[in-house]
C-alpha cells in the first residue's frame, strides 16, 4: 500500500490496519506453496497471495460491522470500525476488494495476460455471488435476518461453508495451479485439496468457537451457540466433528499423493488447520 499524498490518509491507514496487523496469512501461504510445486517464482505467487489476502481482510472488516456480526475484537485488537468508524471501515473494505483485482491484474503477477485473466476470473468467482459473499448471505438468512430462521441440515451447512469460507481457501490452491500452468490432473488435485482444506478450516473454526480460549483465538467465542447457529459441530457434536476433521486431513494427504514428497509442506498445512488454536 504505497503512501502517495493524493490518497486519503485515513483510508490508507485503515486499510493498513485491516491487513498488516496480525493474521495467519494462511491463504497467501497456500498460494505460495501450491505455486512452488510448479517452480513458480515467489515474486509472482506473493502478488497473487497479496491479492487474495486483500479480499480476505476486506471480508473480515465488513463481517465485523454492526450490520453483520457486530464484533469489537479481531486478531486481539479493536475491529476496524471500532478503531476508526463505520464509514471508514466500509470504504477500507471496498478499497481492499478493488485493490485485490488491481494487484492480480499487474504484469508482475504473471507476464502472460491470459494467465492473469484466468486468475482474476477465479478470484472474482470465489469472492462474489457464488462464493464468499453468497455464502455470507446464506449465513445471514439462516440466522433469520430476513424472515424465519432456516433449519439447516448437514448438507446445507456444508454448502454454505464451502461458499463462505471454503471458496477463498480453494482459490488459494487453485491460484498455484493457474500460475504454474498445471496439467489438468494436477489442477484438479489442487482444487480438491483446497476444497478439503476449506471444509477442515471451517470445522476447526466452529470447534474453536466451542472449545477455544478467547485470549488465544483473538476474538469472542461461544457466539455460534449463543445465536443457535447450525454448524457442523452443533449438528454432529464435538466428537463426531473431530472425527470428520481428521478424516478430512487424511483425505487431503491422499489427494496430494501425485506430487510426492514435494507436497510435504501442504500436507503439514492440512494438519495445522485441524490442530490450530487460533
Ligand atoms: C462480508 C462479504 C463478506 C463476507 C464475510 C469470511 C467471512 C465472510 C466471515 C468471517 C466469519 C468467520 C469467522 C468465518 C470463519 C472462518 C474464517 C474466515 C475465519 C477467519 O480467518 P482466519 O482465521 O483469520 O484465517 P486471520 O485473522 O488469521 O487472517
Amino acid at each position: 500500500l504505497p503512501g502517495e499524498r493524493v490518497r486519503p490518509k485515513r483510508l490508507l491507514e485503515s486499510m493498513r490496519y485491516a491487513t498488516l496487523g496480525g493474521g495467519k496469512r494462511f491463504r497467501p501461504f497456500l498460494v505460495v506453496e501450491s505455486a512452488s510445486l510448479f517452480g513458480v517464482p515467489r515474486e509472482r505467487s506473493l502478488m497473487a497471495g497479496a491479492a487474495l489476502e486483500c479480499i480476505h481482510c476486506y471480508s473480515l472488516v465488513h463481517d465485523d460491522l454492526p450490520a453483520m456480526d457486530n464484533d469489537d475484537l479481531r486478531r486481539g485488537r479493536p475491529t476496524t470500525h471500532k478503531k476508526f468508524d463505520q464509514a471508514t471501515a466500509i470504504l477500507a473494505g471496498d478499497s481492499l476488494l478493488t485493490l485485490a483485482f488491481d494487484i492480480a491484474s499487474r504484469v508482475e503477477t504473471h507476464p502472460d495476460p491470459a494467465i492473469r485473466a484466468a486468475l482474476v476470473i477465479a478470484l472474482a468467482r470465489a469472492s462474489g455471488l457464488g462464493g464468499m459473499a453468497g455464502g455470507q448471505m446464506l449465513d445471514l438468512a439462516a440466522e433469520g435476518r430476513f424472515g424465519d430462521a432456516a433449519r439447516l441440515g448437514l448438507a446445507d451447512v456444508e454448502e454454505l461453508q464451502a461458499m463462505k469460507t471454503g471458496a477463498l481457501l480453494r482459490f488459494g490452491c487453485l491460484a498455484g495451479a493457474i500460475l504454474g500452468e498445471a496439467k489438468e490432473g494436477e489442477r484438479q488435485a489442487l482444487d480438491r485439496f483446497g476444497a478439503i482444506v476449506g471444509e477442515a478450516f471451517q470445522i476447526a473454526d466452529d470447534l474453536l468457537d466451542v472449545e477455544g480460549d478467547p485470549a488465544t483465538v483473538g476474538k469472542a467465542t461461544g457466539k455460534d451457540a449463543g445465536a443457535h447457529k447450525a454448524t457442523t459441530v452443533s449438528i454432529l457434536g464435538v466428537e463426531r466433528a473431530k472425527q470428520k476433521l481428521f478424516g478430512l486431513v487424511a483425505e487431503a494427504e491422499t489427494t496430494l499423493a501425485p506430487f510426492g514428497a514435494r507436497a510435504g509442506i501442504l500436507k503439514a498445512a492440512a494438519r495445522f488447520v485441524a490442530e490450530r488454536r487460533a
